[in-house]
């Protein structure tokens, strides 16, 4: 608890002046700053290299009906299938309405589109993230990603923090955000059943697991700018998502996000309309004693267009000790985390920033607390 809390306390702000990088994007820069410049093993291949161009790409599950036992158990298969080959796959079908989906998506670019002395309004610290933002991670002289963002809390309640919460601008912004966060939890909810189902457990197993109604939920819009060298750069560096799922709705025409295969290549995702694109995170990684495990994915960038995506990130309530589930352990697969509650595992995450999936990796047989001194 104390190398929490001394952790938390180094937390309090950024350790470098904060630079927009959609400010940056926009005086015109011919040649990217050396902090974007991503060494040579983490840089994009070449488009022509990429395994879009092989025809490969993340599964599609098709949610509709699945009410009935048969349709149930077809696509708790079709989820498992998904899950084990890839960690991610695009949803169809899912029940959130199109308009809605657009309208959030819109809202979002219309903050990012507002002069930038209105959205400093809104700057946020390492504390909590909420707000606007250009990094992630506090460690001095990393080599920063090139986007900003807008995070904030949209359950439970008590973890909003008061002050400039929502931004004013677009009007629309809170009331449209609210109902669409509404709709996807609701798909969280639901894809929850699937999985727990897809492990042979009882379906409300991982929801009850996570904390059952009282699990958080946080958006985080990404903006990512043009940029004049998207060959030397990333929108955002290689991670795996920290919480249970998350539910992205992408751009609708530029591509960016890329997930890592299990051999190593990365794949560009070609989202279909209206779907999202939905991944495993860490938590159900040790839930399922790595029966099923988040998987790597990164952004790129490109010089002819801005990109923004709305990422939903379902997580555990916060003070709930998450461990492999007693029915996934056994003597051939012994456990393999600790227990430990995500406020002690965001708070691990959050000092590093992106590192692949350097820092779950590095928990397995150890206490959080060994790790956070
Ligand atoms: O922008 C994207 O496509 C992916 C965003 C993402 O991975 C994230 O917000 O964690």
């Amino acid at each position: 608890m104390l190398a929490l809390l001394a952790m938390a306390d180094c937390m309090q702000d950024w350790p470098e002046p904060v630079v927009r990088v959609q400010a940056l994007a926009e005086s015109g820069l011919a040649a990217i700053p050396r902090c974007y410049v991503k060494p040579l093993c983490d840089r994009p291949a070449p488009a022509a290299d990429d395994d879009a161009s092989s025809g490969l790409s993340i599964p599609v599950v098709d949610l509709r009906g699945g009410g009935g036992d048969e349709l149930g158990d077809q696509l708790a298969e079709a989820v498992a299938a998904a899950c084990r080959g890839w960690g991610f796959f695009q949803v169809v079908n899912h029940g959130v309405r199109p308009e809605l989906m657009r309208a959030a998506r819109e809202a979002w670019r219309g903050f990012f589109r507002l002069p930038l002395p209105e959205k400093q309004k809104y700057a946020n610290s390492p504390r909590t993230y909420e707000g606007y933002g250009s990094r992630l991670g506090v460690e001095k002289g990393a080599i920063l990603d090139w986007g900003d963002y807008y995070f904030l809390h949209l359950s439970p309640e008590a973890a909003k923090s008061p002050a400039k919460y929502w931004p004013a601008n677009p009007v629309i912004c809170k009331e449209v955000s609210e109902e669409y966060g509404g709709e996807v939890i609701g798909l969280c909810e639901r894809l929850m059943r699937l999985l727990s189902a897809s492990l042979g457990l009882d379906e409300t197993r991982f929801q009850e697991a996570f904390g059952g109604a009282e699990c958080g939920a946080c958006l985080r819009a990404n903006y990512y700018p043009r940029c004049p060298q998207p060959d030397l750069t990333l929108g955002l560096s290689a991670h795996s998502d920290p919480g249970v799922l998350t539910v992205l709705l992408a751009d609708d025409h530029v591509h960016g996000l890329q997930v890592r295969r299990r051999d190593g290549h990365w794949v560009t995702v070609q989202p279909l309309p209206d779907a999202f694109i939905v991944n495993v995170g860490d938590q159900i990684q040790i839930l399922s004693n790595s029966m099923y495990k988040s998987v790597e994915h990164r952004v790129i960038v490109n010089a002819e267009e801005e990109r923004i995506s709305l990422a939903l990130f379902y997580n555990p309530r916060g003070d709930v000790p998450v461990a492999p589930a007693p029915e996934l352990v056994t003597p051939e697969r012994p456990s393999l985390y600790p227990p430990m509650t995500f406020d002690e595992y965001r708070v691990y995450v959050r000092k590093n920033g992106p590192k692949g999936k350097a820092q779950l990796e590095a928990l397995k047989g150890q206490s959080i607390t060994e790790n956070n001194e």
